[in-house]
């Protein structure tokens, strides 16, 4: 790997956006690095990330079912793990279905009025 990526990632991040992409790679880790290979993500491991941070999201995935679907989803090269490629693509599927639910729902146009025309009047003085 090569070492500029990880001087990086020692850098304290200066927006959201890396803020987010560091805590992705924290999180994974923090997951990964409890039993077996350090850099993968076994069924216990996976299912324990599932549980404690995608819970709102996935909130069955206690069902043992729900896992294992998640895993043979996400397992693009059968290996039986989630590496941090395969993990990275879950990340990205539930954040574009996130999207696509604010788009679907976007919040009260009456509120949204009423606070724009507010603002826009602030903006001209
Ligand atoms: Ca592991
Ligand atoms: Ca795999």
């Amino acid at each position: 790997m090569p070492r500029s990526k990880c001087d990086v990632m020692s850098k304290e991040p200066s927006s959201n956006l890396e803020s987010a992409m560091q805590m992705l790679i924290k999180t994974f880790h923090k997951y990964s690095g409890k039993e077996g290979d350090k850099f993968t993500l076994s069924r216990g491991e996976l299912r324990e990330l599932l549980t404690e941070e995608l819970g709102n999201y996935l909130g069955n995935a206690q069902d043992k079912d729900a896992v294992e679907r998640v895993m043979n989803d996400l397992d693009a090269n059968n290996d039986g793990e989630v590496d941090f490629t395969e993990f990275i693509i879950l990340i990205g599927a539930l954040t574009v279905a996130c999207n696509d639910f604010f788009l679907d729902s976007p919040p009260p146009k009456s509120k949204a009025d009423s606070k724009s025309d507010g603002a826009a009047e602030e903006k001209k003085e």
